[in-house]
């Protein structure tokens, strides 16, 4: 397990920040409003290899602790997003306790695991500032019916569920995530493993109801949604309102 402090930010409450458009200038914005963590998402992201360390060093430079969701779980993306300076790694569709553990030993040196040690990034690998977080990802029935057996694997820090795979894999609509009973009865399983090892549990939120709806059933992290979506609402709503008769309070900035 994690000895990272971010474990302990997950399992608190925490509202965390998405990136999935390229460039450390969004970063360090989205970095700077008080996010409890960001994850740079790498697997729907828009993000390759070469503009994720800037993005990692420009949420360092805000303070807020960083992950990134790699592309899919194998060893390769996890020791990069690692090696690159990210405090833990958000690993997509862990669907058994056999692809929960190889996730873990990517993320952990010998004799916790296979990760290879390579100390590019000055300050980062000499002194870790912390075993780095695993949090592997319920999204499909299969991950949620052997989601007991996840959540028992060593290494292991967090699960955190993807709503919309999730509901896709029970051949329902993503709508299904704005509440539904076979899909909250899903949901159940999911808290009601986590909660018996108190590991942080969270979920991806589309919206900030989504965020007030899955912190009633009793999530304990959320990354809302990312910097693309946020961008194109806001866009949307200043055209709205600088159109004639679209009114809105003066002020600048
Ligand atoms: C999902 O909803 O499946 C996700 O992975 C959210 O990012
Ligand atoms: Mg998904």
């Amino acid at each position: 397990m994690s000895d990272s402090g971010l474990v302990d930010v997950l399992r608190g409450d925490a509202v965390g920040g998405w990136l999935q458009l390229p460039g450390s200038a969004t970063a360090e914005v989205i970095g700077s409003v008080g996010f409890d963590v960001v994850c740079v998402d790498t697997q729907h992201g828009l993000i390759g290899d070469d503009a994720l360390l800037p993005m990692l060093q420009a949420l360092a430079a805000t303070g807020t602790p960083s992950m990134v969701r790699v592309p899919w779980n194998t060893p390769t993306p996890i020791t990069a997003a690692l090696d690159r300076g990210a405090a833990g790694v958000v690993v997509p569709m862990v669907n058994s306790a056999e692809e929960a553990a190889a996730a873990a030993a990517a993320c952990r040196w010998p004799p916790n695991g296979t990760r290879s040690y390579g100390p590019t990034r000055h300050g980062f690998m000499s002194s870790p500032p912390g075993d780095p977080v695993c949090a592997v990802m319920v999204e499909t029935v299969a991950a949620v019916d052997a989601v007991a057996d996840i959540v028992a694997v060593d290494g292991v820090d967090a699960v955190f569920v993807g709503p919309s795979d999730l509901a896709l894999s029970m051949g329902r609509p993503t709508s299904a995530q704005d509440g539904d009973d076979e899909y909250d009865a899903l949901l159940a399983t999911v808290l009601g493993a986590c909660k018996a090892r108190e590991m942080p549990v969270g979920i991806f939120c589309a919206s900030a109801g989504h965020v007030q709806r899955f912190r009633e059933l009793g999530f304990t992290y959320f990354f809302v949604r990312g910097d693309g979506a946020l961008l194109a609402e806001m866009a949307a709503a200043e055209l709205a309102a600088s159109r004639p008769g679209g009114a809105e309070p003066l002020r600048r900035g």
